[in-house]
């Protein structure tokens, strides 16, 4: 955890910009940090960074693009000091991955105290901000977190899970857990589409207004969900159909337009929790993969199964991402079989 004076300098930070400039990772974690203090502070865009896992000097122009006072970047892994350095404003940094040691940068992550500790990056956003409970609820269980407010959001909000008590049976089995993927599938697609998708939540009044497609907006970001949620519902029936009886589950599907890896692997090792989840997809020359495991710390395996190879990889101890090339992804998959034995 942070500590309360941490909170407190964010907060003091936020307060004293005026056009702040939001980085935040491309998954629900990232998007729901940045709405929270966005919603908060009302001023400032947002920006998904697509060059995952880091914020690099690509990414600079943007600064002065939007005339930016503050850089705030959420969630994100990697910050290079490419970018640190070519950036004239103050950069705020709060994730839980890493740590790094980064020069000039304020740097807020948990892990700077304790190696192992795992907390949202929404859930400091939070509290933060301390609004928009169910956004705050949502990217906390997004990231598999059960937060300390859970209580007060099943109070304010019952319809939306039972009495789960476990991150991972709300995200598969209630109407919260649908959000998730709601928020998680606008991401995805035309950058129009995100783009428009991100607005919108920065002004959506409730989560209802989403799942009952209460307005044109949330009608909007419902059924654009829908439609993509059919290409993911039939890749994870592929997924499952293909599941075979080895430790390793692979699935690997082609598709240049929508990435569902992370979700994929979640949900399957939802459904497999005694297996080692790899999704892959083929893009161009690579295999882009999401990795997921209950209890297998994947990555000194995933480290060992890239050496030598064209590839790269890393995150957190059960969920990691990697990307190697497609003529080395057999060797790798071989790898990894041999290393998690
Ligand atoms: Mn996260």
């Amino acid at each position: 955890m942070l500590t309360e004076k941490q909170y407190q300098q964010i907060k003091e930070e936020l307060d004293n910009c005026q056009n702040p400039l939001f980085f935040f990772d491309d998954d629900p974690d990232g998007l729901c940090s940045f709405l929270l203090l966005y919603r908060y502070k009302k001023e400032g865009h947002g920006i998904v960074v697509k060059t995952h896992p880091k914020l690099d000097i690509r990414s600079a122009p943007k600064v002065e693009q939007y005339a930016a006072d503050k850089v705030f970047v959420l969630d994100v892994a990697q910050l290079e000091q490419d970018f640190i350095d070519a950036c004239k404003v103050p950069i705020i940094w709060i994730d839980h991955h890493g740590p790094h040691e980064m020069d000039n940068v304020k740097y807020f992550n948990p892990r700077l105290t304790k190696k192992d500790s795992n907390i949202p990056t929404t859930c400091m956003c939070y509290k933060v901000v301390q609004r928009d409970l169910w956004i705050a609820m949502l990217g906390c269980v997004a990231d598999y977190c059960m937060p300390d407010f859970a209580d007060d959001f099943k109070k304010k909000y019952p319809d939306l899970m039972n009495n789960e008590k476990s991150a991972d049976d709300i995200y598969f089995n209630t109407k919260l857990g649908n959000l998730i993927k709601i928020f998680s599938f606008s991401l995805k697609g035309k950058p129009s589409d995100v783009m428009k998708s991100m607005k919108i939540l920065t002004r959506i009044e409730s989560p209802y207004e989403i799942l009952n497609q209460e307005t044109a907006r949330g009608k909007f970001i419902f059924q654009r969900y829908e439609k993509m949620n059919k290409s993911y519902d039939s890749l994870l029936e592929s997924a499952v159909k293909e599941e075979g009886r080895e430790k390793l589950l692979v699935f690997t599907y082609a598709d240049d337009k929508m990435s569902f890896t992370g979700d994929l692997a979640n949900e399957l090792l939802y459904k497999f929790p005694d297996r080692i989840i790899i999704v892959g997809r083929k893009k161009g020359e690579d295999v882009r993969m999401s990795i997921r495991s209950k209890n297998t710390l994947i990555p000194p395996i995933l480290e060992k199964s890239l050496a030598g190879l064209e590839g790269y990889g890393g995150g957190h101890e059960y969920a990691c991402g990697a990307n190697v090339k497609e003529k080395d992804f057999r060797e790798f998959l071989k790898r990894m079989k041999k290393n998690i034995e």
